[in-house]
């Protein structure tokens, strides 16, 4: 196909109930709000994508955002490097980071989808990569939870898809606490299971010093976002301090922040998020600086897509893996001896189930 022309866009949201209410630093959360994009093209292909804001509400203001920019592009030949330049270049006038690269990064994932459906390739391939296995870590559960609720649950995790890696939530009260909390779980899945730590900036730096050093010989696979994500002068001491591999990366924005991060060693692995990194351009130029910094690259939410751009990511480490969204996904992610395969559908291999996003539809 020659070309694909930019018609429309269509904005909703759906609410979908969580089989494992969050319970984080970050918030408690019991349901888990989806922001469906379609940008719908004159050739007749549809580009699929979605956000997932963590509060329901932000559509409010995202859908108008998103409809703005789509605005600007209607009746014109879609190039998403182009686009998404175009409508950073904009923004800077109402702030580079939060709801504005969210909002490009919604509509850069859709036109990618557009794109790759046009090129009759799956999105990984003309990115470069291939389709196939990933390796995944399960990370739908093993919240703040009460003591005697961990080690089922961790045992349940493990199980729903021969994973190799979990990842558990960590920074209660006492050190002593934390300790527990892994012993019950590593009783429960063995020595062979990676256990991954996300403290969900929950500590002052002080804390973390002394709560990293204490589990520090715990074995873990590594410590997430052990204090606020953006001090990256502190992060870098703790990367520094502490054996463990400290990681970070979901609540950066855009690839300049990412450039900053990595050239300030704020951590050993990056873990970018496709709305807050943004999307599929932004992902490829944080993956381009990682892979240069040789600096493992794993995934945060959005599987699908994420999955594909691993594929083509020089320093692809692993995919997280969560089944928040799969209701309202036609062909959810088939998960195989703790390996994601990345489809051979054409595209991103997005397509929603009509039923579920009628039932579940608030916006
Ligand atoms: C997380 C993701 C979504 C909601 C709460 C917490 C977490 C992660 O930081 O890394 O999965
Ligand atoms: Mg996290």
């Amino acid at each position: 196909m020659e070309k694909l022309t930019f018609e429309s866009l269509n904005v909703r949201a759906a609410l979908v109930p969580l089989r494992r209410p969050i319970v984080a630093k970050v918030g408690q959360f019991t349901d888990w709000p989806l922001i469906l994009i379609d940008v719908q093209t004159k050739e007749g292909i549809v580009g699929r994508s979605y956000l997932e804001p963590y509060i329901k509400d932000s559509v409010k203001y995202i859908a108008p955002a998103l409809h703005d920019m789509a605005e600007q592009f209607k009746g014109r030949t879609i190039h998403p490097a182009d686009m998404y330049r175009e409508i950073i270049g904009s923004l800077h006038l109402i702030g580079r980071q939060g709801v504005s690269v969210i909002t490009a990064a919604g509509l850069d994932m859709a036109l990618w989808d557009a794109m790759a459906k046009a090129a009759n390739m799956p999105l990984a391939n003309i990115l470069g990569g291939s389709t196939g296995p990933i390796r995944t870590y399960n990370t739908n559960g093993l919240w703040l939870l009460p003591f005697d609720e961990l080690a089922k649950e961790a045992d349940e995790l493990v199980n729903e898809g021969g994973f190799k890696a979990i990842k558990m939530r960590l920074g209660r009260p006492r050190l002593k606490d934390d300790i527990k909390a892994i012993e019950i779980v590593r009783e429960a899945v063995g020595d062979d299971i990676h256990l991954m730590v996300d403290f969900n900036q929950g500590q002052t730096i002080q804390e973390a010093i002394t709560r990293l050093h204490g589990l520090d010989d715990q074995e873990m696979y590594w410590f997430e976002e052990p204090i606020v994500f953006d001090t990256y002068a502190q992060n870098a001491q703790l990367t520094r301090e502490i054996k463990t591999p400290i990681s970070i990366g979901e609540n950066i924005y855009g690839p300049r922040s990412f450039l900053e991060a990595i050239q300030a060693n704020a951590a050993d692995l990056y873990m970018p998020d496709l709305m807050r990194i943004g999307g599929v351009t932004g992902w490829m130029s944080a993956a381009a600086i990682a892979g240069a910094a040789n600096a493992p690259l794993s995934s945060h939410l959005y599987p699908e897509v994420s999955a594909h751009l691993l594929k083509a990511s020089e320093s692809a480490d692993w995919l997280e893996y969560r089944d928040w969204g799969n209701p309202l996904v036609k062909e959810p992610f088939e998960i195989k001896d703790g390996m994601a395969i990345v489809p051979d559908r054409i595209g991103n291999g997005l397509d929603w189930d009509e039923d579920a996003v009628k039932q579940y539809q608030y916006f």
